[in-house]
């Protein structure tokens, strides 16, 4: 059982260089549903049987209106850096202009930091998709990608001077796969013939906004988030060995692939026509456009058995198990890292977001959450190992700042460093909140 979290003496986690800081999502935060236009995941929310509690978005941590005793939260821990997404309905109308009450919102934020020398990075798009854009077709419309670029456009001049780091999109297999051919996530599309044109789509509008911010934000930090489930065979078996790693090239190198080779990986010729997205001319080239950091989201691995129908079949995740279900293996976060950095010339890994979600108790006031605290000591040695063997990683950010709005899980699980009470909007720092901050100051 840990109650602190270490790094040997001469880890690079130590130096003072290394960001720590902690993240959110617009959307699993904010709540003020009023003061934006509608978004996929509200109609998503209010689609019944979609959110395992039927909860919604609309208040939230209502950070909205708590923003600013949140930054007071944030600077306690110490942190370097916050990362947070902006809502593109809050901030862009329906025809295209700056909402200047939504931008306002996010320059008193970015002001409030920067007074405090809490560095901000900031996703431009964190699955939060206006519901007119949907309407037209959302992520499976070419014509998305170029409104995004758009939307990147106004909001990087309105906010210049105060960002650190734009990363493009947070974690694109989420929004194409989850979100356009399994269906579990907004807006609920299913059907192998969608996921990878959405994939596409998503790519050419991260790129398209990379020719935006280079031109309108040079000196910040430009990327992309990306998450990885590293893929493994549940044996030595030849088929399963196979298995696992075409289930790797469609769930992890299809995102990453196109960034830094400009090429989808080769199993694209192994799916059916009809899955394949459209590339056009150039494409490949804008989505490829240099970068200045790679996020990387981790919290578990997959086990892939061969299958005689499909390419793949995943088997139920063995324990070790986080409350959400997913198997606490750090190992693999150490061996994507390496396996990363000797596939792809990569730019500054930033560990975007790690965490994990716990059933945490408020007893008398206090979260002991030491199954927390060891998710996160074996995870932050996972990210010493690997740059102890070469790989550069520059920041680490803890996922979440405090419980908010899992997605399809709703507020049942909770990712939060701090304790949320949904009903008082209390916040409580939990033992590893604690812990991390001790970890931060004692650097
Ligand atoms: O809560 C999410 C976050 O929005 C994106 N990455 C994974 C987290 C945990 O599921």
């Amino acid at each position: 059982m840990t109650v602190k979290l270490t790094l040997p003496a001469q880890s690079k986690m130590l130096s003072q260089d290394f960001i720590y800081g902690v993240a959110t999502a617009s959307f699993q935060i904010e709540g003020g549903a009023n003061s934006r236009l509608p978004c996929i995941w509200d109609t998503f929310c209010n689609t019944p049987g979609k959110v395992v509690d039927n909860s919604n978005g609309d208040i939230a941590c209502d950070h909205f209106n708590n923003w600013q005793q949140d930054i007071d939260l944030i600077e306690s821990l110490g942190v370097d850096a916050y990362r947070l997404s902006i809502s593109w309905p809050r901030v862009i109308t329906e025809s295209g202009e700056l909402n200047q009450d939504g931008v306002n919102f996010y320059l008193n934020i970015l002001n409030e930091l920067q007074r405090r020398n809490i560095k901000a990075f900031i996703t431009l798009y964190h699955w939060d998709l206006p519901q007119h854009l949907e309407d037209n077709g959302g992520w499976l419309n070419r014509e998305t990608a170029y409104l995004f670029a758009a939307y990147a456009d106004k909001i990087s001049q309105a906010f210049a001077g105060k960002v650190h780091s734009y990363a493009t999109l947070n974690e694109p297999f989420c929004s194409a796969f989850l979100g356009y051919e399994a269906g579990i996530h907004a807006p609920g599309i299913v059907g192998k013939q969608y996921g990878k044109k959405a994939a596409h789509h998503l790519l050419l509008a991260h790129g398209l906004a990379m020719q935006v911010l280079e031109k309108n934000s040079p000196d910040t930090l430009n990327g992309i988030v990306l998450n990885f489930t590293p893929c493994y065979p549940e044996s030595d078996s030849l088929a399963d060995i196979k298995a696992a790693a075409f289930a790797d090239d469609y769930f992890n190198q299809w995102y990453i692939k196109p960034l830094f080779d400009g090429e989808y990986p080769e199993i694209m010729a192994q799916l059916p026509k009809e899955h394949q997205p459209e590339i056009l001319d150039g494409d490949m080239t804008i989505i490829s456009h240099s970068m200045n950091f790679l996020g990387v989201n981790f919290y578990t691995r997959a086990i892939y058995r061969a299958d005689a129908d499909e390419h793949f079949l995943q088997i139920d995740a063995p324990e070790p198990r986080t409350d959400i279900g997913w198997e606490i293996y750090p190992k693999a976060f150490t061996e994507l890292l390496l396996s990363l950095n000797e596939k792809f010339t990569l730019p500054p890994i930033y560990i975007t977001e790690n965490g994990a979600a716990m059933a945490d108790k408020l007893v008398d006031g206090a979260v002991n959450d030491t199954d927390r605290i060891d998710y996160y000591q074996s995870h932050l040695n996972a990210v010493h190992d690997a740059i102890e063997q070469g790989v550069q990683v520059d920041g680490y950010f803890a996922w979440s700042l405090m419980d908010n709005f899992e997605w399809a899980e709703g507020y049942l699980k909770r990712f939060g460093i701090v304790y949320v009470d949904y009903e008082s909007q209390l916040r409580t720092v939990k033992a590893s909140g604690l812990a991390y901050k001790a970890l931060i100051s004692n650097r």
